[in-house]
């Protein structure tokens, strides 16, 4: 493949937030905590439902103890695999995530947890962005990060801090008849991406991006919407940054990108077999020689999956790269890491699955600050539509 390095301005030592793609050595991360979790709410942008125990309700309030004590115990062992390889572990504040919220436009009888920093905080170079959010239940959900932002923000001038503009997430931000829309409807309707959310305000979770040096992409999905990518857009496009909308049609409930489309290294991509992509945004990636993969069928069926959890089985490719040789999968995905073996890839292993209920595995549960790297351009061939 080709690709062209634009390096950064710098004076001599690499800025203390400075990660510009998903595979660059790691040299600093944060692994999310369960401390304090609760049950994600009913709320208009999220209907949760109980998995294989029959027509019971989703469960309100904390979490039991020992639920969080579980998927502690599997956090605190991927912190210390990553202290082990070297990597700087930094672990988000406490947060009183049973505490109700009400803004002017909404109530919501408690928020979440702080177990997935990915879907809120996103490192793009040297600057963090904090998204919008989609759902009530994580409008504050920032709070358990602030005190790392300040520490990196204050040490460190080349640091830039962008907060998104907070949506209302009032009553008229949803559309609520989405959820009871049959499949055969989900399919006619593939194609308009229109989910959850409507187009008025704006509106994305930070995991819905991947990050490729200038490249960001972005999936349009129930917890991305357009206003959101055009935000996105001219955010960052005056940084030198090219933002590109992506779909996967056929996954009729998309929610974050890093389980449906996952680069490994430079020139080669995880992709999920059920969720192709569309066929005119493949060619980005083949015209530059990125090799596109499947991924194996994850190990447990979507029915197997964990009670509480409302992920898909894809939390299989769910991967963290530490470097462009080595990354850290879910310790019983065999298959995936025999696929990974074939590619020469060094895998790392972790008990994983009691965090699954949390909403997420390995990529999910952190966000990185640094990593080795500058920002180059994977893309050369790539012709770029700016802002709209
Ligand atoms: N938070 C990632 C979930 C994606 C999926 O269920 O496939």
């Amino acid at each position: 493949m080709r690709r062209n390095t634009q390096v950064i301005k710098s004076s001599g030592t690499m800025p203390v937030v400075n990660s510009w793609n998903e595979w660059d050595t790691l040299q600093e991360v944060v692994v999310g905590s369960a401390t304090g979790a609760c049950f994600e709410p009913t709320e208009p942008g999220n209907r949760p439902q109980v998995r294989g125990l029959g027509d019971v309700p989703f469960p309100t309030g904390p979490k039991p103890s020992e639920a969080v004590e579980r998927a502690n115990e599997q956090l605190d062992g991927l912190a210390a695999l990553l202290t082990a390889q070297g990597v700087s572990v930094r672990r988000p504040a406490p947060h009183d995530f049973a505490k109700p919220l009400r803004t002017p436009a909404f109530d919501v009888e408690n928020q979440y947890c702080a177990v997935c920093p990915r879907d809120v905080m996103i490192t793009l170079g040297n600057e963090i962005v904090e998204a919008p959010m989609s759902r009530r239940a994580r409008y504050f959900e920032y709070e358990p990060y602030r005190k790392l932002v300040y520490e990196y923000w204050e040490s460190d001038p080349r640091v830039t801090w962008t907060v998104a503009p907070k949506p209302t997430m009032a009553d008229s931000m949803y559309r609520q008849d989405f959820w009871e829309w049959p499949v055969e409807e989900r399919h006619a309707r593939m194609h308009e991406s229109e989910f959850c959310v409507t187009q008025d305000e704006v509106v994305f979770d930070a995991a819905d991006m991947s990050r490729f040096g200038r490249d960001i992409i972005v999936q349009e999905s129930m917890t991305t919407n357009r206003a959101g990518i055009r935000w996105l857009k001219r955010t960052l496009e005056p940084k030198g940054f090219r933002v590109h909308p992506v779909h996967f049609p056929l996954d009729y409930f998309p929610s974050h990108i890093d389980c449906t489309f996952v680069p490994l290294r430079p020139g080669l991509i995880l992709t999920n077999p059920d969720r192709p992509i569309r066929e005119a945004e493949r060619q980005m990636f083949t015209d530059d020689g990125w090799k596109l993969v499947d991924a194996p069928q994850p190990v447990l069926t979507n029915d197997d999956m964990p009670p509480y959890c409302q992920s898909s089985k894809w939390l299989s490719m769910n991967v963290l790269s530490i470097s462009p040789e080595k990354l850290i999968c879910e310790e019983q995905e065999k298959p995936l890491q025999d696929l990974l073996y074939s590619f020469g890839f060094e895998v790392l292993t972790v008990p994983f699955r009691d965090v699954f209920e949390y909403g997420g595995s390995l990529h999910c549960a952190t966000w990185d600050i640094r990593r080795d790297g500058t920002r180059e351009d994977y893309f050369p061939s790539v012709s770029y539509r700016s802002a709209v």
